[in-house]
């Protein structure tokens, strides 16, 4: 239809992957829909969440653990069909998180994600290998327009070995010059390669702007250092006294519930 535009198609999100770092997928979860998941994790996260490191901002790690409303798109082909067009077969879901940034939070530090955030204890230390290893998507539970706090991200930054969490010479709490707004309606999908400098944006709106973090990962990426109680967490972790993601465990009565095409990304993580 005249002015309407065009779906992106999974081609076209790889180009985007390769040149930008990051792309916007649009209608993953229907508007019909959206609502629900949407008070359903602002639920989970005023009873089970956490707040982060930035002002404002609640969580929860290991979401799916905790709800399992959105659980029906997370095997979406327009999403899931790109982690497989970069990674192959046997994609597994690493993290879903969410996010929420209540009216009037700060803005966040400048970050690649796990495994190349240099604060976590299990990175991939920089310089790493310009290669993408790891998928992150913000999933739009509310809109993310400029007012709201769309994710701040750093077109092409993910061709960069270093990030602001790694002392690349880049102040983490100042805005980038090239730095750009990610926005779109609620149901949308902002496709990160991890590697890609993104950052929390101010709220400053009155309702809560509400994402949710689910991260892609190729079958060869040891994800073990973020289960609890993990030989490698123990270790890399706990010994350490280093600072880690954790993500909850997913037992086998909801596993048992997932949809059959998400259950393959979960299987890892049953204990
Ligand atoms: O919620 C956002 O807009 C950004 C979240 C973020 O920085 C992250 O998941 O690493």
């Amino acid at each position: 239809m005249v002015g309407e535009k065009p779906a992106m198609s999974v081609a076209s999100a790889l180009l985007h992957l390769q040149i930008n770092g990051w792309c916007v997928v649009e209608d993953i979860i229907p508007v019909d829909k959206v609502d629900a998941i949407r008070e359903s994790v602002e639920k989970t996260v005023e009873v089970h969440g956490t707040y982060t490191g930035t002002e404002g901002v609640g969580t929860r790690k290991g979401l799916l653990a905790f709800n399992q409303s959105f659980a029906p798109y997370l095997a979406d082909k327009r999403v899931l069909g790109i982690a497989e067009a970069l990674f192959g077969p046997h994609v597994r879901i690493s993290f879903t998180t969410a996010h929420i940034n209540y009216p009037g939070n700060v803005r966040g530090a400048l970050h690649a994600d796990w495994p190349f955030n240099q604060q976590n204890a299990g990175h991939i230390p920089a310089p790493y290998p310009d290669a993408v290893m790891h998928l992150t998507t913000l999933w739009m539970l509310s809109p993310f327009t400029h007012e709201t706090g769309g994710t701040l991200v750093v077109p092409g930054s993910h061709r960069s070995p270093n990030n602001p969490s790694g002392e690349n010479g880049v102040h983490p709490h100042e805005p980038y010059p090239t730095e750009m707004q990610a926005t779109g309606d609620a149901g949308s999908v902002l496709i990160l390669d991890s590697r890609t400098w993104h950052a929390t944006a101010p709220n400053i709106t009155d309702k809560p702007r509400v994402g949710m973090a689910v991260r892609y990962a190729p079958w060869w990426l040891n994800l073990d250092v973020l289960m609890p109680g993990s030989e490698e967490r123990t270790r890399i972790v706990d010994e350490t006294g280093g600072k880690e993601n954790e993500v909850a465990a997913v037992s086998s009565s909801i596993y048992e519930e997932l949809p059959a095409d998400v259950k393959p990304l979960y299987r890892h993580w049953v204990r």
